[in-house]
């Protein structure tokens, strides 16, 4: 299949690109470059040295003679993002290309209104650009777990049936987000529902949990190959995070009570869950939704699990309860249900078991490149 990949020079896209090219896909990958600029606004840099997009591409040529076309832009700007499909012809969009920090989006008013109109006006341009010349394509789009928030009963893969005085519906999940970050999801999410609804376009939207670790088979050929690994209190998220803080002898940052309970997977379960997504896609109309993740934790038991992790490599581990900056539930129900990519054939990869070759094997060998100002989380959701 023709797949384009939108934000193919981040984390998830990277990895993404790469292993459904290996599968012989034909990739495209289009992306403004824009994380690397958010990245030096806050002077801040992946724990990987990652090498610039062309050099990437160029060193995936060489070790596989695999071509991977780049379109350098911005999918807001509707010209460009057209023409870019003109020009690819995609039968599958798999669209990564958002801001896709919590914290970054909570720094002020400018930067949750750039969030949003980066995210939705990206999405909707996609929509569009679907309904009017590619009304085949499938969109596989990177939605978040986070849309949910975390109610008191069990949460369903993207609709629930409801009974209200004697009549039942199945309708969309209720949506409580926790950042204006995840709110700019939800608003994908109704956007392209209601483009699936009116216009018959087929979408899947993958309510993705945390990713964590760095290795994929793909990325890690060749040290020009390399993933980005952010550890900083902006883009780093909870389990890297703690990894990178084991290996410089930095206390576990975890924040609160320690009770909150997210979705969490591999990187490399990502790419496979990508690759079952565009495999079986979505029938025309449809408006798909897949819970993507494979284990649960609180981030109090992923401190443990890392700390014991550590400790077993001979790192000394220890484990700080900090103010919580954010405003969520500590303590909380947390049930998510997950099986439809498994139905599909997803074989997880368990946390138990690359917790130290994934992750600890990385921070430890890069970790001259930690930049120590950088670990403690500098934005709040308080006023
Ligand atoms: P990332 O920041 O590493 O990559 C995103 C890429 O998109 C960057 O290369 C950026 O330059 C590009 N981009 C952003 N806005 C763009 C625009 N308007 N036009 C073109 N390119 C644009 O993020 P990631 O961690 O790879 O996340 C990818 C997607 O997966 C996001 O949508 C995110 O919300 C979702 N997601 C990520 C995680 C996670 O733990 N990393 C978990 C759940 C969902
Ligand atoms: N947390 C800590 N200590 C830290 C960092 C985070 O305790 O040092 C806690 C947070 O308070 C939160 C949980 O860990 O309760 C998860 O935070 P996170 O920063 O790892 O993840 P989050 O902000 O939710 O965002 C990340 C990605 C985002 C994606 C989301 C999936 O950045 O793109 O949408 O994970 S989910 O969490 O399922 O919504």
């Amino acid at each position: 299949m023709k797949v384009l990949i939108i934000g193919g020079d981040g984390y998830c896209g990277w990895a993404t690109a790469l292993y459904l090219s290996k599968q012989g896909h034909e990739v495209g990958i289009l992306d403004s470059l824009v994380r690397r600029f958010w990245d030096l606004e806050l002077g801040v840099e992946t724990l990987t040295p990652i090498a610039p997009i062309q050099q990437r591409i160029k060193r995936w040529h060489e070790l596989t003679g695999k071509t991977i076309p780049l379109y350098l832009g911005d999918i807001t700007n509707y010209d460009f993002l057209i023409s870019s499909l003109r020009q690819f012809q995609p039968d599958g969009i798999i669209h990564f290309g958002e801001q896709r920090s919590a914290p970054f989006s909570m720094i002020d008013r400018q930067h949750a209104v750039m969030t949003q109109i980066n995210n939705v006006s990206g999405t909707l341009n996609i929509l569009y650009a679907m309904k009017d010349e590619f009304p085949n394509c499938h969109l596989v789009k990177l939605g978040t777990m986070g849309e949910y928030g975390t109610p008191n009963i069990d949460i369903e893969e993207g609709y629930i049936t409801i009974e209200h005085n004697g009549r039942k519906d199945t309708l969309p999940y209720p949506k409580q987000p926790g950042s204006m970050y995840h709110l700019s999801k939800v608003h994908d999410s109704h956007n392209i529902q209601f483009a699936c609804r009116i216009w018959g376009l087929r979408a899947t939207d993958l309510n993705q949990g945390v990713v964590y670790g760095v290795l994929t088979e793909e990325t890690g050929m060749d040290e020009l190959l390399i993933n980005r690994l952010d550890y900083d209190g902006v883009f780093g998220t909870a389990l890297n995070r703690f990894c990178i803080q084991a290996a410089i002898g930095h206390p576990l940052t975890v924040y609160g009570k320690g009770g909150q309970t997210r979705g969490f997977l591999d990187i490399r379960d990502t790419v496979r869950c990508i690759e079952l997504a565009i495999n079986y896609p979505a029938e025309a109309g449809e408006f798909r939704v897949f819970n993507q993740f494979t284990e649960q934790f609180s981030v109090g038991d992923l401190a443990l699990m890392v700390q014991n992790a550590g400790n077993a490599i001979g790192l000394k581990v220890e484990i700080d309860h900090l103010d919580n900056p954010r405003i969520e539930k500590e303590e909380h129900y947390f049930n998510a249900k997950n099986t439809k990519l498994l139905d599909l054939g997803l074989v997880p990869h368990y946390l138990s078991d690359s917790l130290i070759d994934s992750l600890l094997n990385f921070a430890v060998k890069y970790q001259n490149r930690v930049n120590h100002g950088e670990i403690l989380p500098k934005v709040t959701w308080k006023r």
